[in-house]
């Protein structure tokens, strides 16, 4: 079966997600686009996607009879009305991160998939899928010994001029607040921030470095710097301490060279070539579990337990060097 996908949102990663399932997946086609942006859409339906109508509304497009799954690729704040459209649709939902800006809205999501009774949401924390942390995971469950701390670094060259400090927690951290919670198998209990001086690329409205330190409920602590004015390259580290060894991500590959008097190891610049497999694997995963009718991987309920974390650190970053806390209700059944 050839799943007939919908994108919303045809900006940098949905014309990638685009490109992905007409020309490198199996199992699916881009039967349809929108973005507030027409142009946009128009320009991957003529570069990429030769089949795709093109519509006004995301949620015309999912009520399309030509939509049979959906991306959600569009700006964080609009993710929530899209997934529960197409939950009300019962059509099957890919929604990049974050689920939603707030852990109200991704509430209501999850409200909504337990409603339905059946999943049909898949978060698109990708870094689950990455053969690096896939192989972190099975070390730090067999060879370190019980985790202790976490150092962790989440560094971008640069970001727009719109970018805030509390997208660093929304946008950005959001990668590590789901990674960590898989890697430990551990939800988290508190959160803090604290502010470095600001370097000199940065902007008024972004408060750039920061670290923040996560506690997780058996004890372990999380630092991750957050750095995305850092100019060299873009760079993702993480380094877990355990009881009887020390686990590390491994680098991407790349070719080592002697030039110059210098022994040089290229670092990359762009985020899209840094997780470039791992997306593909997930939208596959995505497309075979959407032409069965549901979804697979990250949950709606992991979007949620990532914007409940997510908002108490946009909380420590507004009360910095305090520790916030952090509680969830009970996880539903449909997610157990
Ligand atoms: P972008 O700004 O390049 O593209 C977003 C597109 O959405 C734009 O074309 C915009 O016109 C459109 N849009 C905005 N509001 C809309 C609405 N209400 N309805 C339809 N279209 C709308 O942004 P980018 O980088 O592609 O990010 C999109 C989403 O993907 C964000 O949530 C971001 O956090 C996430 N993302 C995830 C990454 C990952 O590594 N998993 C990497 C980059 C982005
Ligand atoms: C972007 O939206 C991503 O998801 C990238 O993975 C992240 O490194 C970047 O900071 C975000 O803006």
């Amino acid at each position: 079966m050839t799943v007939k996908i919908g994108v919303i949102g045809t900006g940098a990663i949905g014309r990638d997600h685009a490109r992905r399932i007409n020309q490198v997946l199996a199992g699916g086609r881009i039967t349809a686009l929108s973005d507030v942006n027409r142009a946009s859409a128009e320009a991957v339906r003529d570069s990429i996607a030769p089949d795709a109508e093109v519509f006004a509304t995301g949620e015309e497009l999912i009520a399309s009879a030509h939509v049979d799954a959906v991306l959600v690729t569009s700006w964080g704040a609009t993710h929530e009305q899209y997934v529960l459209a197409a939950i009300a649709g019962g059509k099957p939902c890919f929604c990049e991160k974050p689920l939603a800006t707030t852990a109200e809205g991704a509430k209501r999501i999850v409200d909504a998939e337990v409603a339905f009774g059946r999943r049909l949401v898949q978060v698109g924390f990708m870094r689950r899928y990455d053969a690096g942390y896939v192989a972190l995971k099975q070390a730090v469950e067999t060879r370190t010994g019980a985790p202790v701390m976490v150092h962790a670094a989440h560094r971008n060259p640069s970001v727009p001029e719109a970018y805030t400090t509390p997208m660093a927690i929304h946008d950005t951290l959001i990668h590590e607040i789901d990674v960590f919670r898989w890697l430990l198998d551990d939800d988290y209990v508190s959160a803090r921030v604290t502010f470095p001086r600001s370097c000199a690329r940065t902007h008024a409205k972004l408060r750039d470095p920061q670290i923040v330190t996560l506690t997780t409920a058996k004890g372990v602590v999380i630092n991750t710097e957050i750095f995305v004015n850092c100019h060299y390259g873009y760079d993702i580290q993480c380094e877990v301490v355990g009881e009887d060894g020390v686990a590390r991500l491994p680098e991407p590959m790349a070719v080592r060279m002697r030039l110059n008097a210098q022994l040089q190891n290229p670092i990359l610049t762009d985020w899209k070539d840094r997780f470039v497999a791992s997306y593909d694997v997930e939208l596959q995963d995505f497309l075979k579990a959407a032409a069965a009718g549901t979804a697979t991987g990250p949950t709606s309920w992991d979007g949620y337990m990532a914007a409940v974390a997510a908002d108490a650190c946009v909380a420590a970053q507004e009360n910095e060097g305090e520790a916030i806390a952090i509680t969830y209700p009970a996880r539903p059944a449909l997610y157990v």
